[in-house]
């Protein structure tokens, strides 16, 4: 009895069948000292390292979801043992190399594998930090530096030019698209030959990594299962610009707002615009019902403890000109705008310094007009002329949306391979407006069936009131990574998202469902700080 039950569990271990929901390795699993270097096709493999580690805990590690505080959700992962395997690889001719950093959890694995976004210029964060929340949860994870084009996310690194001056587009791509690939490539096949069995994939990302996630899927449409891709910095050429409108105009006008000013613009659009939608509860949900006029501010007083300001006309004309977006001399429409209720003040940033507020500029930008756009380090984007920005939103795109735009609304081999795109982002984004997302988004539906067809492997939900990536004022959604799986691998498709926040107006807890666009959350009377008060309806 006692013998036959052993043959049993060796029966079922042998054959990798799971038990008690952790996939055990199968026979044709190797040590992690064994794992083969993979073929990667088109590189070429320089190093393969591996590991064991034992019972690692770390207090901040990146759990990839949104908070309502802010951008990073951090954890404590304690005792968690993996085999920790690095891969670099360089690409014949382009002089780079792309290190891959896999985290293999030696128990508990759940037959899944999953792809950790970037953030910036940063295509993702070897190390451990960004995997060891997965790995606690039984993923294989495994994230990469892209070719470390930038050491900090923001400044790019000075070989993002050749010696000769010229854009290194060797590792522009690895950045773009091709370092993901690899990524995705590498980390499933040493998943499979860890535990003998082929993962299924995920990609996890926002904000870059959002565009990793939807680059993926336009381009290597086989490497995942299913993209998790929130708050995606689409169009990139173009929208990176943008990002930089608020400094240009603040520069322009010579006017630096201080975040007390902000914050007033910010209060009036709310309290103007917060019950269009049907309930008073501190978040502008129906923005396209909003036309709060930034000049009826002006010669009040922004009090915020011991500061006073008063409310001058260029300051509320920085705050129009943000809401409009970018526009040339001649007044067409360069680019999209940021919707009312932002948070201004971490959108287009002022310090304090020597006694007065100045601009304080941001490197993501300045480096991509600097090192791409004018393959000039030493430009000062601070005297850019409005003709000179109206130059650079032609250049820009005809230079680069063939490697970086992420704009191919061609998704068929996607859907046609069963692979499914989660996708939400917050309404109240101060880096990357919704609009941007909404373009990518309708000229899918124009090249792909409608919204109906396209919601067959695309869904994408805009939380209102939430910031980039999380933070804001409205609820923000959890649980996307599960909503994909269970897509993915129960065809249950997710209707609505659920999200949570402290209320803006309480601090109580205010939980609401997001709901598939382009439908909305109508209030239903009760109590507004249940998710049960509202459903998803057409319009308000
Ligand atoms: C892999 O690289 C990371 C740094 O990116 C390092 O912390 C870790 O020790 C390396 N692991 C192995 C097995 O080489
Ligand atoms: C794991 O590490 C913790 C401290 O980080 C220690 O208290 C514990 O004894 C370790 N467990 C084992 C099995 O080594
Ligand atoms: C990335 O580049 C920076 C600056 O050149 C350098 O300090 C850092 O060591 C590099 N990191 C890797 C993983 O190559
Ligand atoms: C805006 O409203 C918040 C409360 O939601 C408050 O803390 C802040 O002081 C207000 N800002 C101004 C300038 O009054
Ligand atoms: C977003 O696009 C819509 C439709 O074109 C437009 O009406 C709206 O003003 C745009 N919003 C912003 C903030 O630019
Ligand atoms: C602030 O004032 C100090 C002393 O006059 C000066 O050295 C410094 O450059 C000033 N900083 C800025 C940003 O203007
Ligand atoms: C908010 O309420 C939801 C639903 O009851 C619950 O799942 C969640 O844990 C609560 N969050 C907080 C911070 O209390
Ligand atoms: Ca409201």
């Amino acid at each position: 009895m006692a013998y036959s039950l052993l043959w049993l569990i060796y029966l079922i271990t042998s054959c990798g069948i799971a038990v008690g929901g952790a996939a055990l390795k199968s026979s044709t699993a190797v040590a992690c000292s064994a794992i083969p270097a993979p073929v990667v096709l088109g590189a070429k493999v320089i190093s393969i390292t591996t590991a064991e580690r034992y019972n690692i805990s770390l207090t901040n590690a990146r759990t990839g979801f949104a908070t309502p505080a802010g951008l990073e959700e951090v954890t404590s992962v304690e005792g968690i043992s993996v085999c920790d395997v690095n891969v670099s690889l360089t690409h014949p001719g382009d002089d780079d190399t792309v290190n891959i950093n896999v985290w293999l959890p030696l128990e508990g694995w759940n037959g899944r594998f999953q792809g950790v976004g970037g953030g910036g210029w940063l295509a993702g964060y070897p190390g451990g930090r960004a995997l060891a929340y997965a790995v606690s949860q039984g993923w294989a994870a495994a994230t990469t530096d892209g070719g470390n084009i930038s050491a900090s996310g923001g400044v790019l690194n000075p070989d993002a030019l050749t010696s000769s001056g010229d854009v290194n587009w060797g590792l522009l791509v690895d950045f773009s698209s091709r370092a993901l690939h690899e990524t995705a490539v590498v980390g499933k096949a040493v998943a499979q030959s860890f535990y003998g069995k082929a993962p299924r994939a995920y990609f996890n990302g926002c904000s870059t990594g959002g565009r990793q996630g939807y680059m993926l899927a336009q381009k290597y449409p086989l490497d995942y299962d299913g993209i998790l891709a929130n708050g995606p910095a689409l169009y990139w050429p173009t929208f990176t610009l943008t990002m930089n409108w608020a400094h240009f105009l603040m520069n322009s006008l010579k006017t630096y707002p201080s975040p007390c000013e902000y914050s007033a613009f910010q209060n009036a659009s709310i309290a103007a615009c917060d019950a269009l939608d049907g309930v008073s509860d501190g978040i502008i949900s129906d923005v396209a019902a909003c036309n709060f006029d930034p000049h009826s501010l002006v010669g009040t007083t922004a009090k915020c403890g011991e500061e006073e300001y008063t409310i001058t006309s260029a300051a509320a004309t920085v705050v129009a000109k943000i809401r409009e977006g970018p526009k040339t001399p001649w007044g067409t429409q360069l680019w999209d705008g940021m919707d009312w209720g932002m948070m201004y003040s971490s959108m287009a940033p002022t310090k304090f310094v020597n006694g007065t507020w100045v601009n304080q500029p941001d490197a993501i930008l300045d480096s991509w007009v600097q090192y791409f756009i004018l393959q000039d380090p030493s430009f000062d984007f601070e005297t850019t002329t409005l003709e000179q920005l109206t130059d650079f939103y032609a250049l820009a795109p005809a230079l680069y949306d063939g490697v970086i735009g992420t704009s191919n609304s061609d998704l068929s081999q996607f859907r046609d391979a069963g692979r499914k795109l989660l996708s939400w982002h917050g309404m109240n984004d101060e880096r990357i407006m919704i609009n941007n997302t909404i373009k990518y988004r309708l000229q899918v539906e124009g090249a792909m069936g409608g919204n109906e067809r396209v919601n067959d492997f695309y869904r994408l939900f805009f939380p209102p009131g939430v910031g980039h990536c999380g933070g804001g004022r409205g609820p923000v959604p959890r649980g996307g990574l599960d909503a994909l799986v269970a897509w993915v691998e129960e065809g249950t498709a997710p209707d609505v998202l659920f999200g949570e926040a402290p209320s803006p107006l309480t601090g109580a807890n205010m939980t609401r469902n997001v709901c598939l666009w382009p439908k909305v959350a109508r209030y239903n009377g009760g109590d507004p700080l249940l998710a049960s008060s509202f459903s998803c309806a057409d319009s308000f």
